[in-house]
């Protein structure tokens, strides 16, 4: 293997081949709201229960028989798990909120966004499990007197989970490989460009080349173009 600190961002589009919609196909909007209005704490505030049904109906998808992950979720759990094997250090930093990269077997992972399946105390920030719908009048069981329950994600404008891990990885690879973003969300859109700054080769695998700078691109489906540039790192 010709790299021993691998690094690896994916956002929304490793998932569209399993059948969950990525951002920018709905054009950023969600039943005519813009995700930035449903996706932020003041639209929470604003909104509660519009909020609630937003992330109901993403979270009740991933209870659906039919959503698995796909070969993309495949290869890069199997590429961990052969690169760690070979005493190599390996780090899945994934924008999604969905579960799939988990339940395809990846385990060196940060959800930075938080996770469809967990949902946080307003008022502690306590994080539990949650898989059914969650409901303004739903309490907490931490305070006295209870509290609201919100979805355990990073909305715009909070702060993104684990940030100097992910800091210190990005200083220390030596591939970066960017999968499935269009790159317009930050601080995950800045990613490359700090782990090139320290020396690693970066590699964008994505349906159509974005504006990010890469060394190297692979273009197409995901399910077709990282299982493709896995082996090859594989079977150098
Ligand atoms: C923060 C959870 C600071 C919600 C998400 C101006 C300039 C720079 C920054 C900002 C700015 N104004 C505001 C900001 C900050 C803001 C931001 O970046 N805004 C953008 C809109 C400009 N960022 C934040 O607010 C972040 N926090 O900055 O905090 C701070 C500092 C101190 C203290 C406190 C706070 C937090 C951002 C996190 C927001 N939450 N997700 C939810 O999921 O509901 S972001 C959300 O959108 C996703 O998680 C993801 O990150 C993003 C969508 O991006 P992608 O995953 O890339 O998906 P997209 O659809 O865009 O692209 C899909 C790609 O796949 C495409 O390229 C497509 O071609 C490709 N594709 C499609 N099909 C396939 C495929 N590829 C391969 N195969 C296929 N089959």
């Amino acid at each position: 293997m010709r790299y021993s600190n691998i690094v690896v961002l994916t956002g929304a589009g490793i998932s569209a081949e399993s059948g969950i919609k990525t951002f920018r196909d709905q054009h950023g909007l969600w039943e005519n709201h813009a995700i930035e209005d449903v996706a932020t704490p003041e639209g929470f505030a604003a909104n509660p229960a519009l909020v609630h049904r937003f992330y109901n109906a993403r979270r009740a998808q991933l209870l659906d028989p039919a959503l698995k992950p796909n070969a993309a979720h495949l290869a890069l759990a199997q590429l961990e798990q052969h690169h760690c094997a070979a005493g190599g250090q390996f780090l899945l930093i994934t924008q999604n909120v969905d579960n799939l990269h988990q339940r395809a077997g990846s385990k060196r992972m940060i959800a930075m966004h938080g996770q469809l399946q967990q949902v946080k105390c307003v008022q502690s920030g306590r994080s539990q499990p949650w898989t059914g719908p969650l409901s303004p009048s739903e309490p907490c069981s931490c305070c006295t007197p209870t509290q609201p329950l919100r979805p355990d994600i990073v909305w715009f404008g909070e702060m993104p989970y684990q940030m100097e891990q992910i800091e210190q990885a990005l200083r220390q690879a030596d591939l970066f490989m960017a999968i499935g973003t269009s790159g317009q969300v930050y601080p995950a859109a800045g990613f490359a460009a700090v782990a090139a700054a320290s020396g690693a080769y970066t590699v964008e695998l994505n349906l159509a080349a974005t504006r990010g700078e890469f060394a190297a691109g692979l273009y197409g489906p995901a399910s077709k173009v990282v299982p493709q540039f896995i082996t090859q790192l594989l079977n150098p």
